[in-house]
């Protein structure tokens, strides 16, 4: 893991490619139920340029009905496991779970990341796990839960709130014994957001990038994105690669996205134009 600079600042953005095995995530609900083609289209997405793969088995969309841990270690237990051993150009996977049991049974099978959308809050015992095999985690603000978040989302101040959220768990994190430098942290666009607080968040991302951890930002397709362009949820690509540039100007360093080709090279185009990359050293297919 010692590759993926997580120092605070990383060296360059870092595509993390989804692969959702739920029958009803919002823009690929039972697309990749299968383990199978899971396993195939997370080796397509690391073929396009991800640099890591979240893998999640329960949908966390507004309204979602809850699964149990077995479900959940059914979906995605085959898919971590064939994916984080994928031969020697294995790239770090991601258990996008808020249950302990689902956690560790991924780290047993190779995972290297836990993405918990509720901060650790969820299950008492995840924080202890994450402690004690030593993974990163990624600590996500949600307002309420996914089944009532986007009923009457409120804040004082949007930015200042999830900041001060993350701050707080970030401290929660460290007394339970997880490094500070395995955590990042993510605004959690669409989670108990209206419109207007995901655009604040991405106006001002560089205020929760001074909390000094990496910034994982995940605006693929959603639904605010819709609502801007007037886009059904299968063509907001171009939305989402605006909203990703944007966020890395602003301080994101991981970039979680269903369509990696596009963001790969939108993203590694932006470094350039930021002054942040040498363009005579492009990075990609065509590099090479
Ligand atoms: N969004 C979704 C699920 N998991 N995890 C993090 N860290 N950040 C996000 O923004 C996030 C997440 C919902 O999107 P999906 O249904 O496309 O997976």
């Amino acid at each position: 893991m010692s590759a993926l600079a997580t120092d605070g600042s990383a060296a360059r953005p870092l595509v993390m490619g989804v692969v959702n095995v739920t029958p009803d995530s919002f823009s690929d609900g039972g697309l990749f139920l299968d383990p199978e083609r899971a396993i195939a289209h997370g080796a397509e997405l690391v073929a396009e340029g991800a640099d890591l793969l979240d893998v999640g088995g329960e949908s966390t969309r507004p309204g979602a009905e809850a699964v149990s841990a077995e479900v959940e270690l059914e979906r995605v237990g085959p898919v971590v496991e064939a994916l984080a051993a994928a031969g020697g150009s294995a790239i770090p996977v991601s258990i996008d779970t808020a249950k302990a049991p689902v956690a560790r049974a991924a780290l047993d099978r190779g995972a290297a990341i836990v993405n918990d959308v509720t901060a650790l809050r969820g299950d008492p015992e995840l924080a202890g796990l994450c402690a004690e095999r030593g993974c990163e985690v990624v600590l996500m603000h949600m307002q309420g839960s996914p089944r009532t978040m986007q009923a009457d989302p409120r804040y004082d101040d949007v930015v200042d709130d999830v900041r001060a959220y993350l701050a707080e768990r970030i401290e929660a994190a460290i007394a339970a014994g997880i490094g500070e430098d395995r955590i990042w942290v993510d605004p959690g666009i669409g989670f108990g957001k209206t419109v207007e607080h995901n655009l604040e968040l991405l106006r001002r991302l560089d205020e929760l990038a001074e909390l000094g951890r990496p910034v994982v930002i995940g605006t693929s397709r959603k639904r605010f994105l819709g609502a801007i362009t007037g886009r059904d949820v299968g063509d907001r690509l171009g939305a989402t690669i605006a909203s990703n540039a944007l966020a890395l100007a602003a301080g994101a360093d991981v970039f979680r996205v269903h369509d990696v080709a596009a963001a790969r090279q939108a993203l590694d185009a932006a470094m350039v134009m930021l002054g942040r990359a040498d363009w005579r050293r492009p990075r990609g297919a065509a590099a090479r």
